[in-house]
């Protein structure tokens, strides 16, 4: 199958699952055409069976907000047309769905029939979507989509409430490649971040207000002053001047190690204990299956998607929004000793099987069958 995805290339979940999941098609033999504004940053490296089609918008000095939904809509019409995909598979609904029904009509007009898939990720529907500035395009883009997906069974629920939707939407959950963790990590030194039998944990995010990186630096703090314990914090973004001030005051900047943007945590993580999100909402958690998969237990919220991936007492541990005590104690109960910490690992590691692509992906792949299905109906 020809199929054409439409993501976000930067540093977030929803452009992983999207590159991911484009990388395991193409494995599969499907011919994959990935339309962005650049290259998908997991993407870096020459791939058989994929293609990349790049959207660019011109700086005319009237706009004093570039039209870049307009630029995708073409760039969409031109890909469909002159590469005859069978699909298109867009990821985040703003503004990738309705530039896709867009891109449908106009290329309806000229007799080619192209249907798509829309996949919800979360804050699309859940902070930004509910936006009145957003709202009704959305909701109507997404009772035209084709087919329409939810990364968990919350965020399916979250959108019907929110937009009052009549449309059907199948749960595909988040995946990972379990082939690509079941391998030997050896870039990063435990020895260089912990000594003397120190902890090491750890968080991932783009440090956005909802992940309430604040919370981690706090739990951490309750942490270490129990257990000999580093940090390491993987990610930037908007609340990074915060997280500096609050080390500061809590005098835990020595302990805390910043690495920066990393395309691939594996490597990283491949050293860490302990996993912590304790996001205001999530809607699915890419960052703590992948932690999950390198056989790292999670202390996370019960918000969101989080507990159909989190096992309360088994994979780690989930407390209310907010209630740091609530998680360093079970931080520390997990950090207690060997035995315990080996337990909590290899559950995490089981819970991750359930979500390997080689489950995931034949959901994806039936998907497509059925929607290119009924084109041939057309
Ligand atoms: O975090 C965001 O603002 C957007 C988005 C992204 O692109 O990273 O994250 C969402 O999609 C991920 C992939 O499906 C989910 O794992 C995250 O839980 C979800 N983030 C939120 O719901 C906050």
């Amino acid at each position: 199958m020809k199929i054409g995805i439409v993501c976000y290339p930067t540093f977030g979940g929803s452009g992983v699952v999207a590159t991911e999941l484009g990388k395991a098609l193409a494995l599969k033999g499907h011919q994959i055409h990935f339309i962005t504004y650049s290259q998908p940053f997991r993407l870096s490296y020459f791939t058989e069976n994929i293609f990349y089609h790049e959207v660019t918008v011109s700086d005319y000095p009237l706009f004093e907000y570039q039209p870049y939904e307009s630029a995708l809509t073409s760039k969409i019409v031109d890909v469909v047309k002159h590469e005859g995909l069978d699909l298109l598979h867009v990821h985040y609904a703003i503004p990738h769905a309705s530039a896709a029904l867009m891109a449908k009509d106009i290329l309806a007009s000229q007799n080619v029939y192209i249907p798509f898939i829309t996949t919800l990720h979360g804050t699309d529907i859940t902070l930004v979507g509910r936006d009145p500035a957003f709202l009704p395009v959305i909701k109507y883009s997404l009772e035209k989509s084709d087919a329409v997906t939810s990364v968990s069974e919350s965020l399916r629920k979250d959108t019907i409430d929110i937009f009052h939707l009549q449309k059907e939407i199948e749960v595909i959950p988040n995946f990972i490649d379990l082939r690509e963790y079941n391998v030997k990590f050896d870039k990063c030194s435990r020895h260089r971040y912990a000594t003397n039998g120190e902890k090491i944990m750890i968080h991932i995010s783009n440090f956005r207000k909802v992940k309430r990186v604040e919370d981690v630096l706090r739990v951490f703090d309750k942490v270490r002053k129990k257990t000999p314990c580093k940090l390491i914090l993987v990610g930037d973004g908007p609340e990074r001047p915060n997280i500096d001030k609050l080390c500061r005051e809590l005098d835990t900047c020595g302990d805390i190690i910043s690495v920066g943007k990393i395309a691939d945590p594996k490597d990283v993580l491949s050293i860490a204990d302990l996993f912590i999100l304790p996001s205001e909402t999530e809607s699915f958690g890419l960052a703590a299956l992948e932690a999950m998969a390198m056989k790292i237990p999670v202390i996370s919220t019960n918000t969101g998607g989080l507990p159909e991936l989190n096992i309360n007492g088994v994979t780690g541990y989930m407390s209310n929004v907010g209630d740091v005590d609530d998680m360093a104690k079970n931080a520390l109960h997990i950090l207690s000793d060997a035995e315990t910490l080996t337990k909590f690992r290899e559950r995490a590691y089981k819970r991750a099987e359930d979500f390997d692509i080689s489950k995931i992906l034949k959901d994806y792949e039936n998907l497509y069958n059925i929607v290119v299905k009924n084109k041939a109906l057309v």
